[in-house]
């Protein structure tokens, strides 16, 4: 032992240390302490502490108690200097090939090894209904409707029926005013015009449907609730009303359940070609005739479960994938390239622009898509073109892969929650 304390200090004297330990960072995995199990039998120990001693590690402690999950195995809890961490590594490798138990390491710094909470049932989403970030009720200086006191008034119902939205329940209808239905007539009309020309054919296929059986009209907006029951008819997928913009995190959690979060109000009547928020034109006319698509509803779920007890760096690169597919997605369809981003297909103004020479078009690859930086509040400098539905999908499972997350998720669609697996 080189420590000069270690064979002097108190009990007490040690936690301090071990405190101070926390704050510390000496390695990339930072791996100090382990828990292996072992079968009760002659020199199972003894074994597994050579692999400790071959590769030179200093043992500060070691306990022992009986496995609860293995009426045969003996569990034991070591920690090691923060010095030897690196080494630890090492040995936790050997243990998970040389013994029959299992080996969990444990970081140092607590943080590391928490997962954040997810929800685990469709009901569980509830929660998120008064986590919402900006706008909401509370327009932003800079909105168009800022200081439109009766449109402020109007969000705020709109915002009041998600906040009382519980799983389950019937979307409240709404009885939308002329005004409201003058402005959805407006972005309704141009956008039908730039469809058979800019929309993928997916969109254009859905969209006929949404005609007949969900009340797409120029003069009338649909209702959420009709709409989601066409949608869990095409792909399960279901609507859920929300006030506003809910954090990346909430909102592709959501998405894992098959459930879309979708607001209700529409935007202000003096910019019906582009707005940044989301409202009903763009949920209704951009996101519903994807989701109703099989192959696209099933990339948008893989993207949530993807996100499920993700780090936050990660959420964030996740996010970032579904900015550049979702919302603002160009596709490759025949010689010609087509959009299938949402943003997109709710702005005559960004779509139109979108399909021009004028943005910059790069090669869809997660990997690089998802270190991309984007305005929010204007049109897009950058798109990212995918070969098809199907490559997108496949490589966004791909960098899904790469998640450091020490269990996997699979949707049970019959009992809507989430089984964890392998968690160690
Ligand atoms: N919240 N309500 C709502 N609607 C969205 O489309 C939305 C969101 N939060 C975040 C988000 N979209 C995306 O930009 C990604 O961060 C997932
Ligand atoms: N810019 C889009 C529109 O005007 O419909 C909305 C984008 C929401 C992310
Ligand atoms: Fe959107």
């Amino acid at each position: 032992n080189h420590d000069p304390e270690a064979g002097t200090a108190e009990p007490g004297t040690r936690r301090r240390r071990g405190s101070m330990y926390l704050e510390e960072e000496t390695n990339k995995s930072g791996v100090i302490s382990c828990i292996f199990s072992l079968k009760e039998e002659v020199g199972a120990l003894a074994k597994a502490l050579r692999l400790f001693e071959d590769n030179g590690i200093n043992l500060t402690h070691i306990e022992s108690r009986p496995s609860r999950m293995n009426r045969e195995e003996y569990e034991f809890f070591i920690s090691v200097e923060s010095s030897c961490s690196q080494a630890l590594d090492d040995v936790i490798d050997g243990l998970r090939k040389e013994i029959s138990g299992h080996v969990h390491g444990l970081s140092r710094n607590k943080q590391k090894d928490t997962v954040p909470w997810f929800p685990n049932d469709i009901q569980d989403l509830d929660r998120f209904a008064n986590q919402i970030l900006s706008y909401g009720s509370e327009l932003d200086a800079d909105h168009p409707g800022f200081t439109d006191q009766v449109y402020r008034a109007r969000r705020k119902e709109f915002a009041d029926i998600a906040y009382n939205y519980r799983h389950g329940q019937p979307i409240p209808r709404v009885e939308y005013t002329e005004a409201e239905k003058e402005t959805w007539g407006i972005v309704f009309k141009e956008l039908k015009t730039l469809y058979p020309t800019h929309a993928c054919r997916e969109h254009n296929r859905v969209f006929p449907l949404l005609e007949r059986y969900c009340g797409y009209r120029q003069d009338n907006i649909p209702q959420l609730e009709d709409v989601s029951r066409f949608l869990q008819s095409c792909t399960g997928f279901q609507l859920r009303p929300v006030a506003g913009l809910l954090s990346s995190r909430d909102f592709l959690a959501g998405l894992a359940f098959r459930v879309f979060h979708s607001t209700q109000y529409i935007r202000h009547g003096s910019k019906p070609t582009y707005t940044p928020e989301p409202d009903i034109c763009h949920e209704l006319l951009g996101h519903v005739p994807l989701l109703a698509d099989p192959s696209f509803a099933q990339f948008s779920q893989e993207i949530g479960l993807a996100s499920l007890g993700a780090p936050d760096e990660f959420i964030e690169k996740l996010a970032t994938v579904y900015w550049f597919t979702v919302e603002y997605g160009l596709c490759k369809q025949g010689s010609e390239i087509k959009a299938y981003g949402a943003g997109l297909l709710s702005s005559f103004g960004e779509l139109q622009y979108s399909l021009t020479d004028e943005p910059n078009m790069l090669p869809f690859d997660p990997e690089k898509t998802s270190l991309q930086k984007y305005p929010i509040t204007e049109y897009q400098p950058v798109y990212f073109v995918a070969e098809s539905f199907e490559d997108a999908k496949e490589k966004v499972r791909k960098f899904a892969g790469t998640i450091p997350r020490p269990f996997s998720v699979r949707y049970n669609p019959y009992t809507q929650s989430i089984e964890v697996l392998n968690n160690t």
